[in-house]
């Protein structure tokens, strides 16, 4: 009745951005993305008859009742799942540097779904387990699997058909990503709340759709053929056209700030040096480049030059879930 995952964030390469159905975590997009090899987190799930209510240690600590609630409702569909009314003891233990900007509900529902099926006495596969953890936050069903993953938005109402799974594995071609902190000050906007006023608000948000079905073919060849370079225009490309659908908001809002932009700048002077370097950016001011190995090295000595970059994390394509 007991069970430890390890599940490691992602970085969407083709943006997640707009839901078809908020309570179910369906996405108006496939997406993109691969999963980081430095950043997990690690989660002990057990159930205990004897138990009168979850309880949710968070790092050690005994977690705030807002985030215990998150997870009893989450532990909920499990329990429901396995006909099982038990309660838990969860205990994550967190390896994501989430002033960062690199979202932990990632590979904090992942390894959550795989510890509590596993625990409950649920046999699930990677693909169900996928879709389990989707219902705690979207971008969890791709850090169930490892290397280059794609997640079908489907399209059946009641999400059957909506499931992350790998394109390429780890080793087959090995890319680095830099996760460039910034100094920041301003508040953010959760990228939940950001994603559903730009779907109800933006009139930007139509030409995203379009565009992102050609973003994903693209990328996808530039996968197969390991072009480099077409992959890296496509990334850069696609990061930017979700941050123009938050301009077109109502309210209109920016993850950006000034320290993003130089940074960006940065990236595109080196690129005008011969350094091929590209960009991505997720719902906060910090910045992730995307490399080939043998550039590694000079993109951070470039970089670690500006002074608003704050501390910059290398990281190479990680392994799915795993039980400990
Ligand atoms: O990761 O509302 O999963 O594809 O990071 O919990 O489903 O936190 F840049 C934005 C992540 C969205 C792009 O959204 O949202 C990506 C984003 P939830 P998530």
């Amino acid at each position: 009745m007991k069970a430890t995952v390890k599940a490691h964030t992602n970085i969407a390469l083709i943006k997640y951005w707009g839901k078809r159905d908020e309570a179910l975590f369906l996405p108006t997009n496939n997406s993109l993305s691969v999963t980081l090899d430095k950043f997990y987190t690690i989660t002990t799930v057990e159930f205990l008859p004897a138990l009168q209510a979850d309880e949710f240690y968070f790092n050690g600590e005994l977690a705030e009742e807002k985030e215990l609630m998150k997870i009893s409702a989450f532990l909920d569909r499990v329990r429901a799942n396995a006909k099982k009314p038990m309660y838990a003891c969860v205990k994550s233990q967190n390896h994501v540097p989430t002033a960062a900007g690199f979202a932990s509900s990632a590979s904090g529902y992942a390894a959550l779904a795989a510890a509590s099926a596993k625990a409950i006495g649920l046999q699930l596969t990677d693909r169900e387990l996928s879709q389990l953890a989707r219902q705690g936050s979207g971008s969890a069903s791709r850090s169930i699997f490892g290397g280059y993953v794609e997640w079908e938005k489907g399209s059946n109402a009641d999400g059957s058909d909506c499931y992350a799974q790998q394109i390429l594995d780890k080793d087959a071609w090995d890319l680095r990503i830099l996760s460039v902190e910034v100094t920041t000050k301003a508040k953010k906007v959760l990228s939940r709340e950001g994603m559903k006023r730009t779907v109800q608000t933006s009139p930007f948000f139509a030409g995203w759709l379009e565009a992102v079905e050609q973003d994903l073919i693209a990328i996808k060849e530039a996968i197969n053929e390991r072009d480099f370079t077409k992959l890296g225009q496509v990334v850069e490309a696609n990061a930017l056209k979700m941050h123009a659908t938050t301009l077109g908001a109502n309210p209109p809002f920016m993850y950006w700030q000034s320290a993003t932009v130089e940074v960006m700048q940065e990236v595109q002077a080196l690129r005008e040096k011969g350094v091929e370097a590209y960009f991505t950016i997720d719902a906060g001011p910090n910045v992730k480049i995307v490399c080939r190995p043998e550039e590694e090295q000079v993109i951070h000595e470039s970089l670690e030059t500006l002074p608003v970059v704050q501390q910059i994390h290398h990281c190479r394509i990680g392994p799915g879930i795993t039980y400990l």
